[in-house]
């Protein structure tokens, strides 16, 4: 096939994989056309791409799938190809054929091999034939009650009952004897009809212990075809993935070998082209079966690009343009062990249902070799009921397994989400699970330790109440190394502060349906950074005394020193603790007659230098007069009376270097 030149890649896809693609294309030197609805208008892939059209209304249905507006798009922007990620078209055999009929690339496989794929029992017909091995069963044509109750008792039980047009778990049954065939079979079928339109139903032996375990292939235009050995993806919920990783623990050199070859057959089979999937079901006796193959770049496909250190995507251009794939077999090989956890907004205390928000802060790990993340989100985007509720991917990598799973947990520590819930902290229970880092796994692995995830939040939660009133004291009382943005201001806060004759603050916090409140006492600080106070909770005082820096409050309960990261927005604090975190709301206790002075302090404009005070503490200025001067990238900034003011704090002197946004001078308003 003659090469092609690939120079405009539309990106048929959203959030974390659009972003994805997007990045190696760019590093290709190919320009990207991004498409996106109503709810993703300033969305991060739209943001990155050299262009962005709008495709229509919220609903994937309106937008994302509609493919012949997305073709339409490809053509008036240009686009040699296009890239559609996975789900949404990626599998739609008709858009890939749409596209290769205009003239513009699919950056996946011809449409005959997707639609070999497509049906459950046409794949292992064709699979049977090209001697890839099949669990035991039946998948012909004759849909007989009698014939499939024959061809059952002849499997023998437990025995499963799939839909062929299923997908996702949906139309299974399990069958324990002989006698319970027939009803639930008719069950099957009624479900297959209803979600399918297609009754139609294959039966096999039933595995009570499969791992799953799939193997990333690789085929290009010229006959060449590879594998990049394998994934374990058996920590699996109602089908959907949990925790992947590579290669998969105790797989012999032997059985990958086996399976890669398998892999690549199958694959020849169908004429495949560019990056697919070939998934088994591994057997503990070291047996394995052709479940299914998907024709896409799969979510997961980075833990092989951790292990192999390729770009898949990379590799799917050149495959594309009609180059050669980049290595053969022998070039390739496994370094280390990689881990993928899917980060979801999804509700662990509430039978995992998918969370809908604003994302109000996001805090990731370090990233480096070891440590990747990818998402499509930044804090302030919004997640919706419209699209998946993975909201980022965690990647870790380290040279072997264990390592790679204590890099896991690490990770996952530092992965601070707010404004929504999440499965971090479920994740990092499993990361710490026994049977998980034994690798004792199969796909019943969620179901078998559900027990096991219960999260434990108000075990220690005095730690947290004691840190959060650190933290709002230290905002409060001004200390310098804290004063950092207006908002933090005590005069521009509603949340209790107020001075007062004996030094004692009540702090009221609202955590999920309570409201806790803290008494608090300055102490004398023993040095110049620390704060100490007392605090009285649930009748108990607590000598506590600390500092906060860059997201950290740092504790010391007496003696015992501990660091929580937190994240403050106006009166929402939200205070992070291994992988859990707590989501306080400061409540407003504070009287009425300390609002009726407006106070409007003055603060930098800019991070500077102050470089002369006009004025001190009590002076009575006019407005317009000028009260301090900053410098800063060597322009002078006065700052001046917005009205009639009385001084009550002067709170930097000349050559002090103040933040961006910095309360400089305390006035009350006179009215
Ligand atoms: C099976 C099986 C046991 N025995 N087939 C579930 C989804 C579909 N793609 C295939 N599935 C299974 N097929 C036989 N003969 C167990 C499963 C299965 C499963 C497979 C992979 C990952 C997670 C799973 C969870 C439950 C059941």
């Amino acid at each position: 096939m003659a090469t092609i030149n690939i120079n405009k890649i539309l990106i048929a896809n959203r959030g974390e994989i659009a972003c994805r693609i997007i990045r190696t294309a760019q590093r290709m030197g190919i320009e990207c056309v991004a498409v996106y609805s109503d709810a993703d208008r300033s969305a991060q892939h739209v943001l990155l791409a050299d262009e962005a059209w709008h495709i229509g209304d919220a609903p994937a249905k309106e937008s994302y799938l509609r493919a012949d507006v997305i073709l339409d798009v490809a053509k008036r922007s240009n686009a040699d190809a296009v890239h559609p990620g996975y789900g949404f078209l990626s599998e739609n055999a008709e858009f890939a054929d749409a596209c290769a009929k205009n003239q513009i690339k699919f950056i996946g496989p011809p449409k005959a091999a997707i639609e070999a794929m497509g049906s459950k029992s046409e794949a292992k017909n064709i699979m049977h034939k090209a001697g890839v091995p099949l669990v035991q069963g039946y998948h012909g044509e004759d849909q007989s009650e009698q014939r499939l109750q024959q061809e059952a008792d002849k499997i023998g039980y437990p025995l499963l009952i799939k839909a062929t047009a299923g997908g996702g778990g949906k139309g299974m049954r399990v069958v324990e004897s002989s006698a319970d065939f027939i009803d639930a079979l008719n069950s099957c079928k009624r479900e297959a009809k209803s979600s399918f339109g297609d009754d139609k139903v294959l039966v096999e032996k039933y595995l009570t212990k499969p791992r799953h375990v799939e193997i990333q292939v690789f085929a290009d235009s010229l006959n060449n075809a590879v594998h990049l050995f394998e994934r374990d993806c058996s920590v699996q919920r109602r089908h959907q993935k949990v925790i992947e990783e590579a290669p998969a623990p105790g797989l012999s050199e032997d059985i990958r070998d086996k399976m890669g070859q398998v892999a690549i057959t199958a694959a020849r089979a169908i004429g495949y082209e560019g990056a697919g999937t070939v998934e088994f079901l591994y057997d503990e006796d070291g047996s394995f079966y052709f479940m299914e193959m998907n024709t896409r770049l799969q979510v997961e496909h980075p833990v092989t690009e951790k292990i192999t250190g390729l770009d898949l995507v990379e590799w799917q251009i050149t495959v594309a343009n009609g180059l050669p794939l980049p290595l053969s077999q022998q070039q390739l090989s496994i370094n280390g062990h990689a881990f993928e956890a899917r980060i979801y907004a999804e509700d662990p205390n509430n039978n995992y249902l998918p969370t809908t928000g604003q994302i109000t802060h996001l805090g990731l790990p370090a990233l480096n070799e070891n440590v990747r993340v990818d998402s499509g989100i930044v804090a302030g985007d919004n997640v919706s009921v419209y699209y998946d509720p993975m909201i980022a991917k965690l990647i870790v990598w380290d040279k072997d397994r264990t390592s790679a799973l204590a890099r896991l947990r690490g990770a996952l520590k530092d992965f601070h989400v707010a404004g929504l819930t999440t499965n971090i902290e479920f994740l990092h229970q499993l990361a710490s699970h026994k049977a998980f880092n034994d690798a004792d796994l199969d796909t019943h692995f969620l179901e078998k330790h559900d027990g096991d995830f219960t999260l434990e939040r108000e075990q220690n939660e005095t730690e947290i109440l004691l840190a959060a009133s650190l933290q709002v004291m230290m905002q409060q009382s001004a200390v310098p190394a804290n004063r950092t943005i207006d908002a933090d201001s005590p005069w521009n806060d509603h949340t209790g502060w107020r001075l007062n004759e004996d030094n004692f603050h009540v702090i009221d916090f609202a955590l999920n349906d309570r409201v806790i409140s803290v008494t608090a006492h300055f102490r004398d600080s023993n040095t110049r950074c620390t704060q100490a106070f007392s605090f009285e909770l649930d009748g108990k005082t607590y000598p506590v005394s600390g500092y906060v820096d860059n997201n950290k409050i740092h504790l010391n309960i007496e003696g015992h020193q501990s660091v929580v990261s937190y994240a403050r927005e106006n009166n929402r604090l939200v205070i992070f603790r291994n992988a859990a975190n707590w989501q306080l709301e400061l409540v407003d206790n504070s009287v009425s007659e300390d609002d009726t002075k407006s106070q409007a302090n003055l603060s930098a404009p800019m991070p500077g230098t102050v470089i002369d005070v006009l004025v001190k503490n009590g002076d009575q200025v006019e407005e317009g007069q000028a009260l301090m001067v900053m410098e800063a990238m060597k322009m002078e900034h006065t700052i001046k009376a917005h009205q009639s003011l009385t001084v009550k704090e002067v709170l930097y002197q000349v050559g002090d270097l103040v933040d961006d946004g910095a309360e400089l001078i305390v006035v009350e308003e006179n009215s």
